[in-house]
């Protein structure tokens, strides 16, 4: 059966929501392997390097043994497995539609705040794993973090899907980013009405249980 090996955080869970969304069900569908990254066992688990040499969580291990890493293309594999709900869109433009804001999002978003968090509170774990900025430079990181959540709020508006006026995948990351962060002690920049309020609307699909679950 297809194995998720996965973790606490953002990706894996992102992986896991996904899932859900596509009404998969672990144990039926797929089963999945926790490592406890707080402590490194990801890392520290000669088999799993070799399943992805960075060592990081999720990988999707088939039943050949292939082994597909990074959240967003597992996603889009699972997607082209399981085309209900269309959750990448329907139509090439669609498509690049919400392909343009999961980009935006990871490079305006995930990579300053991610640097930040490991060069700040995360410090302690993430030091010893791998190259992190000193702590002014991850505080400044955090901020242009916050400004970039600012200027997603602003492209939300009214609405509580970032693309096609409808659920994508889209909505995913910034659901399991922003949640990662309140596990974290972060809290939504001032001024991000929208964006509390796209939480509060997602909180209530099924595949947010995952942060509610302990691992
Ligand atoms: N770009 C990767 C990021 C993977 C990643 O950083 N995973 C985190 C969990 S959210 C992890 O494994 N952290 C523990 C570590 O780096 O040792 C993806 O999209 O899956």
């Amino acid at each position: 059966m297809t194995t998720l090996h996965s973790s606490l955080g953002p990706n894996p869970r992102l992986v896991r929501m996904f899932m859900i969304e596509k009404g998969l069900e672990e144990g039926r569908d797929f089963t999945r392997v926790h490592y406890d990254i707080i402590i490194g066992a990801n890392r520290q688990d000669a088999s799993y390097v070799a399943k992805n040499p960075l060592g990081t969580t999720p990988t999707l291990e088939l039943d050949d043994g292939t082994c597909l890493t990074e959240s967003w293309p597992i996603c889009e594999y699972i997607e082209e497995l399981h085309p209900a709900p269309n959750l990448f869109g329907e139509t090439p433009v669609e498509r690049a539609t919400v392909r343009k804001w999961a980009r935006l999002f990871d490079q305006e978003v995930v990579v300053p705040m991610t640097m930040g968090f490991r060069a700040g509170a995360g410090r302690p774990m993430f030091e010893p794993r791998m190259a992190v900025v000193s702590p002014e430079a991850g505080a400044e990181l955090s901020a242009m973090a916050d400004d970039k959540w600012r200027m997603f709020d602003g492209f939300l508006g009214g609405s509580n899907h970032i693309a096609l006026g409808r659920f994508t995948f889209a909505d995913l990351p910034m659901f399991a980013f922003a949640n990662f962060g309140f596990t974290v002690g972060w809290k939504l920049p001032e001024g991000t009405d929208n964006l509390a309020r796209f939480i509060d609307t997602h909180n209530q699909r099924a595949c947010a249980s995952v942060w509610q679950q302990a691992e």
